[in-house]
């Protein structure tokens, strides 16, 4: 295992060879809960790099999200986020459902933990699940529980409120009957878990269960139930595809225009099929069709499956959707993990938080989903500060002043002057955007960017996160290639950092001369959505100087072309109720 036991890239090929060697569960832990040696200093410890707004509890680890659906933990006026949760330290395991309740999805208040081990068949660990709420309005929580020692073997339990009418749910019971669902001779025992929220039709509850068929095929077991309470595994799964595990699978309706979103039981001639692919710690998604009586699940773009659409191209994994009544939207939450090291963690008493809610829709063209931050996060946004039409010269960069910025939402528009100058672009990138960034970083010049945002900089840009736009000629009658990139190379001196290059293309007609970007900055993450929410990149950083007051915000352009910010509003962000702390 590499230096950083943060997920991806160098390990990634490991990480395969001991799946096949049937040792995923360890590769599992291993992931989590690595021990590295090494010092800390004072910056990582220090409360200004400890995030503001985003979701985190007062101390310790945190991973997956596990919400509801339906009339979601959206229960008697409060929503309920469960998320999973070390009690005991701040690396993973002992792992438990921690539970908190909010009004607004952006203030929380933390509530003792749902659902612990204490039945035979969750002894050794709560992990992750969903919950749907039934039609006469009780919620359920289907989780996974691991009823054995070391071998992680896992199987699906349920678990009800115990007292329906507090609005809290703060405690819950498991029925005798658990677990509900067990592996099957030929399935995989520690490579079965997350099932997702129930869907209904025609007499029949459906759920489906990640899993690992061999050595590489990931897939989604679809159960079927008439009473919630007996299920049964259908012969085929949902869906399947040549990937290795499928962790925290994620299935929905989607309506084919506007944006609202459906109730998980909808039908809809589009739905969205997630699935967090434990080989790369990504979270990869098909827009396809389902047929409830066929069992079937289709998606619009074979050759695109779980290698093209990600929710997010930077440090966003396990993540889950929910239907809102109240807003009738459909809600992504997801979790970062940390890319400092276990000892910093250690030393900090916390890892993990969660991005902001994000809206989802279908993109008019059906292609891909659109994402924008809930707009409740905008109740923390404080006296704004707006620059219009400032051209930003080739080489040349602007600070944007009079806010704090190291706790800030930022708004920008840019317009290009012509794409006579772009770069040719190498179709030997097409599918790897992440690779193109990695060579191409915010500091090798090009001809129409990159240009776009230096934030948690220094003042004498020793320390900086770059994100930005890059835009490339395409052959003849192509549309010219638009990446987006996080470019975290300089954010701190601190060394042991992990400082990944993430990317993505952006599906745009940049020949319109305008595209987007906003940026929620908060201490050490930086969460970016292209035009209009296109594509979406998470980066946690660690600055060493560039923290608090010390942060600086710029706009740059390293490209030949002038650019021009047509306009730019900065907020500096409130901090919330978040969670006691
Ligand atoms: N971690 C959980 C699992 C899930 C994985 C255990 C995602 O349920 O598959 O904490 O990181």
């Amino acid at each position: 295992m590499g230096t950083h036991r943060n997920w991806i890239f160098g390990p990634w090929m490991l990480l395969f060879l001991l799946q096949l060697a049937g040792a995923s569960h360890v590769v599992h832990r291993s992931l989590e809960a690595e021990q590295e040696p090494g010092s800390v200093p004072a910056s990582i410890v220090s409360p200004l790099l400890r995030t503001g707004y985003h979701f985190q509890p007062p101390r310790n680890w945190i991973n997956v999200i596990t919400v509801s659906d339906n009339g979601p933990l959206y229960y008697k006026g409060w929503y309920h986020l469960f998320y999973q949760y070390n009690p005991k330290g701040a690396v993973w395991g002992n792992i438990v459902w921690a539970h908190s309740v909010s009004r607004d999805l952006i203030n929380w208040i933390a509530l003792e933990p749902a659902i612990k081990p204490d039945i035979p068949s969750d002894q050794y660990g709560c992990w992750s699940g969903s919950a749907t709420i039934l039609p006469d309005g009780t919620p359920a929580i289907l989780y996974t529980g691991i009823d054995r020692p070391n071998i992680n073997y896992q199987v699906q339990n349920i678990a009800f409120p115990k007292n329906k009418s507090d609005p809290l749910l703060r405690e819950w019971v498991k029925p005798g009957y658990n677990p509900v669902a067990s592996p099957e001779p030929g399935m995989n025992a520690t490579q079965f878990r997350d099932p997702t929220t129930a869907w209904y039709a025609d007499g029949h509850w459906r759920m489906l269960v990640g899993g690992l068929k061999g050595a590489r095929r990931g897939l989604a077991y679809l159960y079927r139930s008439r009473d919630f309470k007996t299920w049964v595994r259908a012969k085929h799964p949902l869906h399947s595809a040549l990937t290795g595990m499928w962790e925290c699978p994620d299935f929905f309706p989607v309506q084919v225009s506007g944006q609202n979103g459906l109730d998980t039981s909808e039908t809809s001639p589009k739905y969205i099929l997630k699935n967090s692919l434990d080989l790369t710690r990504y979270d990869y998604y098909t827009v396809g069709t389902y047929n409830n009586v066929t069992e079937k699940y289709v998606p619009d773009n074979p050759s695109g499956d779980y290698h093209r659409l990600r929710y997010d191209y930077g440090n966003f994994y396990a993540s889950k959707t929910f239907f809102d009544p109240v807003k009738h939207r459909r809600i992504l939450l997801g979790w970062a993990n940390e890319s400092d090291s276990v000892t910093h963690d250690k030393a900090k008493g916390w890892a993990g938080i969660h991005a902001i809610p994000r809206k989802i829709w279908l993109e008019p063209s059906g292609k891909q989903l659109l994402q924008w931050p809930i707009e409740e996060v905008e109740t923390l946004r404080g006296k704004p500060v707006s620059i219009s039409n400032k051209v930003v010269k080739a080489g040349q960069h602007l600070e944007v002043t009079g806010l704090g910025t190291y706790q800030a939402d930022v708004e920008v528009s840019f317009e290009v002057s012509g794409l006579e100058k772009a770069e040719a672009f190498d179709p030997a990138f097409a599918d790897d955007a992440e690779k193109l960034c990695g060579i191409k970083g915010a500091d090798v010049k090009g001809g129409v960017g990159p240009f776009g945002l230096w934030v948690l900089a220094s003042s004498g840009l020793e320390e900086k996160t770059s994100i930005f736009f890059r835009v490339f000629k395409n052959g003849h009658g192509k549309k010219p290639v638009v990446l987006m990139c996080a470019d975290p190379t300089k954010s701190s001196l601190t060394p042991d950092l992990y400082k990944p290059t993430f990317a993505g293309f952006v599906d745009t007609d940049i020949s319109t001369g305008k595209i987007s970007l906003r940026s929620l900055i908060d201490r050490s993450v930086v969460e970016s959505f292209g035009a209009g929410g296109k594509t979406c990149i998470l980066s946690r950083v660690y600055p060493s100087i560039a923290i608090g007051d010390k942060a600086h915000l710029y706009v740059f352009n390293n490209g030949e072309a002038d650019i021009k910010v047509s306009h730019l509003t900065a907020w500096e962000m409130k901090k919330p109720l978040m969670n006691g702390a």
